[in-house]
This record gives structure tokens, sequence and C-alpha cells, in this order.
């Protein structure tokens, strides 16, 4: 007799989870499932379906090597119910267990569906985090603002990563003013270590494509770790090549090399083939040996036990309305851009283009590209979001809703902003070498070929006065504005209207 049932789900693909911790190898049987309502609730990559597919067989087979009865169901098994709750009832039946246990799953609208569930699901902590929901509430307690950089600091101080006693290594906590150099001409980044499908793999590409091969997105190519052991070789992989120069680089964008020096380990993390503390201690350890420096070594923990940790901490802290957040008041529908990346706009193409063929695209430019173009033309957030979490592999709501709503829209009126992130094109010229293939000129900001982010640029902080030109953060911003004479200011506000206007027509910019 089976005495409960312990749900696995997709990105909870970790050996210590607190379910399988709680459970017995000997009574108790792990329930895996394939599920339409997961890979539907919006319309995933099917890159990111066929990554977790597979990591997810790959895990069940591991569970099973390990002596745990696992109960596996594929998307396409005739008796699949295609829901999580479906799948446990229905396990329920079959086993006679009347009890699931689970690990606490990182999106409000699944926990709702176990706790609604008839056969009762207890809950467990997701503590593959560093920081519990009650710490981050007692942090957040009392404070005007939840700025990253505090909350950075008591975790460097929890972990004692990098840390000489109470003291920062190095003598400073952040080292980001070392992190936002151009690209010199040349540069060959290594890119990320590619796995080769195996026959699993492939197996369930084909599935994949069969099912969802019509959605938005490709499955050419596809060379994801879809295994722990294949992720920490991607991990060895990124240490070596990639993290002496991914400081310096970190913001830095160029046409063609969508990977940069980045780590390409936010899916494996996120679906847990990785832990925080070994991609940190790795990082660690090669900066102790001298073969990192520190603004690289530091930039890379900070990402993870700074913004990872933090960017979930306000998803849980704030509540399940937090996604729909549109404290701007931004309503204009997403251009059909964001999906085919038809567009003159250089920069935002290219965006668009490796999001489609790699479901990803780095962290600069999901912010300062895409986020940055949706924030200053006024795009709902509320869509705005959902394409972000269709397009990315790493997206969940708990990373993506903080990241897009707060920290890229500013949806959330400042929770996780401190002042919006919005530039004209100079940013992005200053940052990559997109600007001198584009048919929009970057240093023309009116007339014939203006960059349309020039425009939107001042027609954002015209459109805002009243909210933001208190921030002294954006003060400077005002005055160069006011600065110019009233007739250019005019013809700054009628030109970015007609780009608006033949946005919205549907035309192309
Ligand atoms: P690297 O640049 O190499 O960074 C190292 C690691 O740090 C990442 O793997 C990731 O685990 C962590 N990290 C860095 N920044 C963040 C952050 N802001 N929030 C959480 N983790 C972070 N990240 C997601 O994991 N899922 C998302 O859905 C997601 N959506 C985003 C949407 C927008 C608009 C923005 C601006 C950022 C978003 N991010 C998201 C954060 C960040 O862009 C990605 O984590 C990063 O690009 C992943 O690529 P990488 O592994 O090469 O990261
Ligand atoms: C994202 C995703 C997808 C596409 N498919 C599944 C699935 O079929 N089965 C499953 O257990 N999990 C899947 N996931 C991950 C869940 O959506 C994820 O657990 C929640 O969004 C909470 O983070
Ligand atoms: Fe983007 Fe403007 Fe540069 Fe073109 S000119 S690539 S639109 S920033």
């Amino acid at each position: 007799m089976v005495s409960r049932l312990i749900l696995v789900l997709g990105d909870q693909l970790s050996d210590d989870l607190s379910a399988l911790r709680e459970a017995s190898k000997e009574t108790d049987v792990v329930v895996m499932a394939e599920v339409q309502a997961e890979t539907d609730y919006v319309p995933h990559h099917p890159r990111k379906i066929a990554f977790l597919f597979a990591a997810m067989r790959k895990f069940a087979a591991h569970l099973k090597t390990e002596g745990w009865s696992v109960r596996y169901t594929c998307l396409d098994d005739a008796e699949n119910t295609q829901s999580i709750p479906g799948e446990l009832i229905r396990a329920a039946e079959a086993t006679g267990a009347e009890e699931v246990i689970a690990t606490e799953p990182g999106e409000f609208r699944l926990i709702s569906a176990l706790e609604e569930c008839p056969v009762p699901v207890h809950l467990f902590p997701d503590d593959r985090f560093l920081c519990s929901h009650t710490e981050f509430e007692g942090w957040a307690e009392g404070r005007k603002e939840l700025r990253m950089e505090w909350f950075y600091r008591e975790m460097r101080r929890k972990t004692g990563l990098m840390m000489e006693g109470d003291k920062p290594a190095g003598g400073k906590w952040n080292y980001d003013h070392d992190n936002r150099k151009r690209a010199p001409k040349g540069l060959a980044p290594p890119g990320p270590l590619r796995h080769a499908p195996d026959k699993m793999t492939r197996d369930v590409i084909e599935l994949v494509r069969a099912r969802f091969g019509n959605r938005w997105g490709s499955l050419d190519d596809f060379w994801f770790a879809t295994t722990r052991e294949e992720a920490q070789a991607s991990l060895a992989h990124f240490v070596e090549h990639s993290l002496p120069t991914f400081g310096d680089y970190q913001d830095a964008m160029v046409a063609g090399e969508p990977f940069m020096f980045h780590a390409l380990l936010s899916p494996y993390i996120n679906a847990g083939l990785l832990g925080w503390r070994e991609v940190c201690e790795a990082a660690e350890a090669a900066w102790s040996k001298g073969d990192v420096p520190i603004n690289a070594a530091e930039g890379f923990i900070r990402q993870i036990i700074g913004w990872r940790e933090y960017i979930r901490g306000v998803y849980f802290l704030e509540g399940p309305d937090y996604p729909t957040r549109n404290e701007l008041g931004a309503t204009r529908a997403l251009p059909d851009f964001y999906w085919d990346g038809d567009t003159d706009m250089a920069c935002v193409s290219e965006v668009v283009r490796t999001t489609m063929a790699e479901a990803y695209a780095h962290h600069i430019q999901r912010l300062m590209v895409t986020g940055n173009f949706a924030l200053l033309a006024g795009l709902d957030p509320g869509q705005v979001s959902e394409w972000y979490l269709v397009v990315y592999a790493d997206a969940y709501e708990w990373v993506e809703a903080p990241n897009v709503v707060g920290m890229s829209q500013f949806a959330d009126g400042g929770v996780v902003a401190s002042k919006p992130y919005v530039s004209g094109g100079n940013y992005i010229n200053k940052m990559s070498d997109y600007c001198k293939g584009c048919a929009y000129s970057v240093s023309t900001k009116t007339g014939d070929g203006a960059c349309p982010f020039n425009l939107l640029y001042w027609d954002f902080l015209n459109r805002h006065r009243a909210r933001f030109e208190g921030n002294p953060r954006m003060a400077q911003m005002y005055r160069t504005w006011d600065r110019m004479d009233e007739d250019r200011r005019e013809t700054v506000l009628a030109e970015a209207g007609a780009l608006l206007d033949r946005l919205d027509a549907g035309q192309r910019i």
C-alpha cells in the first residue's frame, strides 16, 4: 500500500528538493507529469518545453536508479488528464494514496490549483533558495524602499561569499562601475557549452515539434543541457572560458553575438539542475585562484544571491495581484514586431530574432532594448509580461514578473526600481554596435530618420512628468528637456505622437 504521492514539478528537478527529503523510498511514489495545462497557460517557446520535458524524463530516470518508485506521465499518454491536479487524482486512485507531499510551486496560479486539489496536498517550503519568505518579509518590514543593494549585502554576510571577516573582499561590496565596457572590435566570446541531444532528447524534440511546431520559436539546433551532469559541465565551461571577461562586457551588445560572456545558466538553475551555492562557490574559487578578476566574480555572485533572491522575495511579498499591476496606466497593444522582428529598428529586430532562435537574450537586451521600447511606447505591461513569460527558456512567473512588471516596466510604481529604466538611442549606441547597421540614425533627434528611442524618450518623460519630476535621480533629465527651446520640444512631441500613431495603425516602424 502506497502511503503518499510526492509531486515533482518541471522546475523542481533537484535531489535536495524538500518534498523528496520528506518522503520515503519504501512507501511513497513520486509523481511527475507532462501536461497541457502547463504547456498552454501561456504558449511557451517550444525550446523551453523541449528542454523541460527532456530534463524531466531524465530526472525521473535518475530517481528510479536512486531507488524511488516514479509514476511518470508523458504528454501523449492516452490516460493523461493534462493537468497537475488531474494527474494527482489519477495517481491517488491508482495507488490508494490519500495525501500528496509537494514543494511550494514558484507561481501563485499553481499554488492555488494545488490548494484546491481534492487529494490533500501538504506544501513544504522551497528551500533551494537562500532567503525564505519569512526572512525576506523580515528584511522588508518597515523599509521605505526595498533596494536590492542592501539586501545583497545581507546575503553576502549570511553566506560569507567573497568576505574577509565582516568586510567585503577587496574593500567594496559592488564593482559594477568596472562592468560597463563597450565591446572592442574582434572580440570573440566563446559561447555556451553545446550538448548534442541524445535519443531521449531527440524523441522529446519530435514530440514537441509534432504538438507545438506551429508555435512561435525555433527548435532547430537544440543544445541545452538536460541533466545535472551536463549542467555542471556548462557551469565549468562558463567559469573557465567566459567568467574572466563576464564583468567587463556584462552590459555590452554585439550584432550576431547573442551570448557574449554570459553564463547561460538561468534555465538550468531555475529548473533545479544547479543550485545557487555551487554556482557561486565555483565563481569564488576561480577568483581565489586568481583566474578571474574581482569585478567578474563579485558581479556574477551579486546576480545570483542578490538579484535572483531579491526578485523572488518581491514576488512572494507583493502577492498574486503583482503581475497585473499597471501603475503608469499603459494601454498600447504589443506590436507584431515583438513576434516577427519585422521592424527597421536594428536593435529590436536583433533581440527578437535571437529570442526566437534561442529562447534567450541577455539581461541588457531584455532591459534596454525590448523592455526600454515597451516602456517608452506605453505598451500594456500585462501584454509585455506575457511576452517575456512565453519567449524565454528561463521564464517562470516568480522571476519573470518582478523583472518585467517591476524592473523593466515600472508598472509596480517603484517597488523594484527606484527610477524607470529608460534611455534614448545614445545608451544603446554606447553599449552596442547595432546602430551602425540601422535604417534610423541614432544621432538624429528629430526629422527624417530620427531614432525612435530618441523621440519616445522625451515623450515618455513629458507624459509622466507629474510622477517623475520630483525624483532626484531624474531631475537632470527634466532640466535638459526644459532647456530645449519650445519649438524643438513641440517638434519632438509631434513626431513622437506621429510615430505612436503609425505603431497603432500597424504600420512598419
Ligand atoms: P548572466 O548574465 O550570466 O547572470 C548570471 C545569473 O544571474 C543568471 O543565470 C540568473 O540566474 C541570475 N540573474 C541575473 N540577473 C537576474 C535577475 N534580474 N533576476 C533573476 N536572476 C538573475 N531571469 C530569469 O531567470 N527568468 C526570467 O524570466 C527573466 N526575465 C527577465 C525579464 C527582463 C525584462 C529582465 C530585464 C531580466 C529578466 N531576467 C530573467 C533576468 C536576467 O536577464 C536573466 O536571468 C539572464 O539574462 C539569464 O541569462 P544568463 O544565465 O546568461 O545570465
Ligand atoms: C513550464 C512548464 C511546462 C511548459 N510544462 C510543465 C509540465 O508539463 N509539467 C510540470 O510539472 N511542469 C511544467 N512546467 C513548469 C511549471 O509550469 C512550473 O512548475 C510552474 O510554473 C511554477 O514555477
Ligand atoms: Fe536602435 Fe535607434 Fe540604434 Fe536604430 S538607431 S539600432 S533604433 S538605438
